[in-house]
């Protein structure tokens, strides 16, 4: 089966590649040729995933993904949360969007923050969504160069080091990516059985 993965973020590509195995092959939107930004105007990452995912649909009639991701801070009331990608501005840098969180943390005791991940699924017109949780803390300076986003601020629970410490492979054991992506693939896996039977029906 073929995916196309609704998204310009080459590091989502990657984390995503790393638990979709086997039958389904992912095609990110530059191995497509389909060059879009696509708009994320609604409040909920919900709502965002599935404008991303159905505006690729209605493109290309292909089954896809996307998923959108937040950042969601519980001192600050859920910020960044779907304000992620541009906290600091339409610049979009990980760089200055970590600056201001980091000031905006300043003297604040409770640094407990989550990733929440949700991947909209369309399989021939139908979208199906999957959530994907990491807690963890937001610490006080930058620690690592790995990863994207606020990944060199973020120790998820259980670890004692940021997601920028850790290798692609590390990040997975805790990541809110991963969690949603394995329930994509247990959906894909449970759907397999009909297709293959419906193919084996249609050669006989
Ligand atoms: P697409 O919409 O093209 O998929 P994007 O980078 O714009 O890519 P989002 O809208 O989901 O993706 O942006 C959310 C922002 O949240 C992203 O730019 C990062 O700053 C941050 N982010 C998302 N996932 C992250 C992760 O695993 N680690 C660190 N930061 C992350």
């Amino acid at each position: 089966m073929k995916l196309i993965f609704a998204t310009n973020n080459a590091h989502k590509v990657a984390e995503i590649n790393a638990v979709i195995k086997g039958d389904v092959q992912v095609i990110s939107l530059e191995e497509a040729g389909i060059n879009i930004d696509i708009p994320e105007p609604h409040d909920t990452l919900e709502l965002n995933a599935t404008e991303k995912s159905k505006t690729i649909y209605e493109l290309t009639k292909m089954n896809c993904f996307s998923e959108d991701t937040g950042l969601e801070v519980l001192s600050l009331g859920g910020e960044p949360g779907i304000k992620s990608a541009r906290y600091a501005g339409e610049g979009r840098s990980f760089e200055k969007n970590i600056e201001k969180l980091l000031h905006k943390l300043e003297n604040v005791a409770n640094r407990s923050a989550r990733f929440r991940t949700v991947i909209s699924l369309i399989i021939d017109g139908r979208e199906t969504l999957f959530e994907g949780i990491c807690e963890g803390q937001i610490i006080e300076e930058k620690r690592g160069t790995g990863g994207f986003g606020y990944d060199p601020v973020f120790v998820p629970n259980g670890a004692d080091k940021t997601f920028g410490e850790m290798t692609l492979d590390e990040k997975g054991l805790y990541s809110h990516r991963r969690k949603a992506t394995e329930k994509l693939v247990v959906f894909l896996s449970n759907m397999s059985p009909i297709f293959n039977s419906l193919s084996t029906s249609n050669e006989i």
